[in-house]
C-alpha cells in the first residue's frame, strides 16, 4: 500500500505499512483498484455524454466509490471486493454502449483489465495506486484533483440523498477524473485543479440548498451537552436525511438521539428541533470516540466517514453500525433506502432499548446555528461592530480535528487571540473551542459555528456579503483571515473552493499535505499565499499585523 491522502500520513510522507487510521493494507490497495475501475467508468461515461448518451446510473457509482475512499469512511474489506465487481461489470455495460454508438474504446488499461477475485483486485494495486505516477508534481496534481473530486463526491450524496443534483456537477466529476489517466502538461493540471475548486462551490451550495429547503434555515441554537435518563442512539457522520429517518422512527419508542462530531449542526435545524428524541451533542470530535462510545452504552450509527476502527477489548464493537458509504468489518450495514421509502433503522432502535441510558460526561450548552441566512439577520449589529471597532478582526478557523498532539495548537490560538476578535467556524475543528469561555463582544459570540464542514460555504457566503456591504472590491480587503485546519478530502474540496473564491493567504495546518510536491507548493505558496502555521503567539503576531 501506498497512501498519503490524510493529514495523518505516515512520516508526512505516506502510509505504507498500516494507516494511522486504521486502514489496513488490503483495504488500501482495494480502494486503489476501485479508483482505477472508476477512471475507466469516466472515460467511457464521458465519451457517451459528448454525444448526449451520458448514462445517469454512472453518477451514483462514481460519486459513492469515490466517496468510500475517504480517509474513515470505510474499512470493509468486502465491501471493497462487492464494490469493484459491480463497477466491472457496469463498465462493461458501457463499453457495450460506447461501441453501439459508433464510438472507439480507446487503449487505458482501465478500459479493459479484467479480474474476478479479491486477491487479483488487490494485486492490481501494485500497478495502478499512487506511485504509478512517476513525475512527483504531476503525481502531486492528479492526487490533489482526485482528492478534491473524493470531496466533491461525499457533498453530492448528501444532495443527492436529499433529491437534488446537478449533472453539470456530476459531468465534472467524471471528465476530471477521465483527465487523470492522461498525460497532461503541468499547466493544464493546475487549470483542472481550479476548476476543481469551481465545482466545489457549486457543490456546497447545491448541498446548502438542499439541506435548508428540506429542513429548513439553522437558527442560533442552544445544544444541550449533557445527558437524559433514556436508553440512545449515537448518530455520527454528516448526511442529514439519514438523520430524518433514524428520528422520524425513534420519536415516540422512548429511545433518545445524540449527534456525535460532525452531526452537531443537526440540532442547529428547525426541522429537526421538533423531534421530542433529539436530547442534544454527546462528546466531541470524530477522534474521541474511543472513550465517548464506552460511556454512550448504546448504539453508534456512522451515517459517513468519522470512524476509527474500535480496539479488539472495546466493549462498543458490538454497537456499531454503519450506512451510506460508509463501512467496518463486523458491523452491522443498514442499507440503502428504497425508492420513495425511508431507511429502515428499526434494528438499531430495538438494540438501543436493550441498553443503559449514557452516562454523562459532560454538562452545559454549547451554541451554534449561524449559518449564512442567520448571520444575515445578525448583520447590523455585525457591522457596526466591525465600523466601531469592537470587533476588529475575524478569524475563519474551519476545518477539520484529529488526534494530533501538534492540534492543541488551535485551542491555545483560539484562548490566546484577543479580546475584540472573533472565530467563525465550520466543521469539527470548532471542538478544540467552542467549549473555552471566550465569551461576547455586544452579544455577539466569539465563536460563531455555521454547521459541518460543507457549511464552510456559508462563511464564504457571508464574507462575500461583508464585502459588498463595506463596498470593497476585493474579498481580502476584509479584516478576515484565514487559520483553517485540515484532516481529510472533504477539507481540500473546501481549501480549492475558497481558492477559487479569490481568497488569499490562507494558513493551513498542522502539516502541510505529504500530497503536495515541493513545486507545486511553491505554486500554491506564489499564487495564493498559502502558508503553514507556526506558534501560536507568533501567528497572531502576524495575522494581527497583515490588513
Ligand atoms: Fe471533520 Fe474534516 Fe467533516 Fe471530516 S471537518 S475531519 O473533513 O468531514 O468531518
Ligand atoms: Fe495514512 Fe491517511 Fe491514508 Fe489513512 S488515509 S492510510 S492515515 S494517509
Amino acid at each position: 500500500m501506498f497512501c498519503y491522502q490524510c493529514q495523518e500520513a505516515a512520516k508526512g510522507i505516506g502510509c505504507t505499512i498500516k494507516g494511522a487510521c486504521g486502514k489496513t493494507s488490503d483495504v488500501a490497495n482495494l480502494q486503489d483498484t476501485l479508483l482505477f475501475v472508476l477512471k475507466g467508468i469516466s472515460i467511457l461515461n464521458t465519451q457517451l455524454k459528448e454525444v448526449g448518451q451520458g448514462d445517469k446510473a454512472a453518477n451514483k457509482v462514481v460519486f459513492d466509490g469515490l466517496f468510500a475512499t475517504i480517509t474513515n469512511a470505510n474499512f470493509d474489506h468486502t465491501a471493497f471486493v462487492i464494490r469493484i465487481k459491480k463497477a466491472l461489470k457496469f463498465r462493461d455495460e458501457l463499453k457495450g454502449k460506447v461501441a453501439a454508438a459508433g464510438l472507439l474504446i480507446g487503449d487505458h488499461d482501465s478500459l479493459h483489465w479484467t479480474a474476478a477475485s479479491g486477491e487479483e483486485f488487490e494485486a492490481k494495486s501494485k500497478e495502478v495506486g499512487i506511485l504509478s505516477e512517476v513525475n512527483e508534481d504531476v503525481r502531486s496534481l492528479k492526487e490533489l484533483i482526485i482528492y478534491g473530486l473524493k470531496g466533491l463526491a461525499a457533498y453530492a450524496e448528501h444532495a443527492y440523498n436529499l433529491k437534488h443534483e446537478k449533472q453539470e456537477i456530476f459531468d465534472f466529476m467524471m471528465e476530471a477524473l477521465a483527465k487523470t489517466t492522461q498525460d497532461l502538461p503541468v499547466n493544464e493540471l493546475i487549470g483542472l485543479t481550479l476548476e476543481t475548486g469551481k465545482f466545489g462551490v457549486d457543490v456546497m451550495a447545491l448541498l446548502d440548498a438542499a439541506n435548508t429547503s428540506a429542513y429548513g434555515n439553522p437558527e442560533v441554537s442552544k445544544v444541550n451537552i449533557g445527558v437524559r435518563n433514556n436508553p440512545a442512539i449515537l448518530i455520527s457522520g454528516h448526511d442529514l436525511r439519514d438523520m430524518e429517518d433514524l428520528l422520524k422512527q425513534a420519536e415516540g419508542t422512548g429511545v433518545d438521539v445524540y449527534t456525535h462530531s460532525e452531526m452537531l449542526p443537526a440540532n442547529y435545524y428547525p426541522e429537526f428541533k421538533k423531534y421530542s428524541c433529539l436530547a442534544g451533542n454527546y462528546g466531541n470530535a470524530w477522534w474521541k470516540q474511543k472513550e465517548e462510545f464506552e460511556s454512550f452504552n448504546g448504539p453508534i450509527l456512522f451515517t459517513t466517514n468519522c470512524i476509527v476502527p474500535p480496539m479488539e477489548k472495546a466493549t462498543y464493537k458490538d454497537r456499531i453500525y454503519t450506512t451510506g458509504a460508509s463501512g467496518l468489518t463486523g458491523a452491522i450495514h443498514i442499507p440503502d433506502r428504497k425508492e420513495g421509502e425511508m431507511k429502515d433503522f428499526s434494528a438499531i432502535i430495538e438494540h438501543a432499548k436493550k441498553c443503559a441510558a449514557p452516562t454523562q460526561i459532560e454538562e452545559g450548552e454549547i451554541v451554534g446555528g449561524f449559518a449564512h441566512n442567520q448571520v444575515f439577520e445578525l448583520a447590523e449589529p455585525i457591522v457596526e461592530a466591525v465600523k466601531t471597532g469592537a470587533i476588529r478582526k475575524f478569524f475563519v478557523m474551519a476545518g477539520c480535528d484529529g488526534r494530533m498532539m501538534s492540534r492543541d495548537y488551535y485551542e491555545e490560538f483560539a484562548a490566546k487571540l484577543p479580546k475584540d476578535t472573533v472565530i467563525l467556524t465550520a466543521g469539527c475543528a470548532k471542538y478544540r473551542y467552542n467549549k473555552l469561555p471566550l465569551g461576547d463582544i455586544g452579544g455577539i459570540p466569539r465563536v460563531i459555528d455555521a454547521g459541518q464542514c460543507n457549511d464552510s460555504y456559508s462563511l464564504a457566503v457571508v464574507a462575500l456579503k461583508l464585502k459588498e456591504i463595506f463596498g470593497l472590491d476585493d474579498v481580502n480587503e476584509l479584516p478576515i483571515a484565514y487559520n483553517i485546519a485540515w484532516y481529510e478530502q472533504k477539507a481540500v474540496i473546501v481549501l480549492l473552493a475558497l481558492l477559487h473564491l479569490g481568497v488569499k493567504n490562507i494558513h493551513l495546518g498542522p502539516t502541510l499535505p505529504a500530497f503536495l510536491s515541493p513545486n507545486v507548493a511553491k505554486v500554491l505558496v506564489e499564487n495564493f499565499g498559502i502558508a503553514g502555521i507556526t506558534n501560536p503567539d507568533k501567528d497572531i503576531k502576524l495575522f494581527l499585523e497583515e490588513a
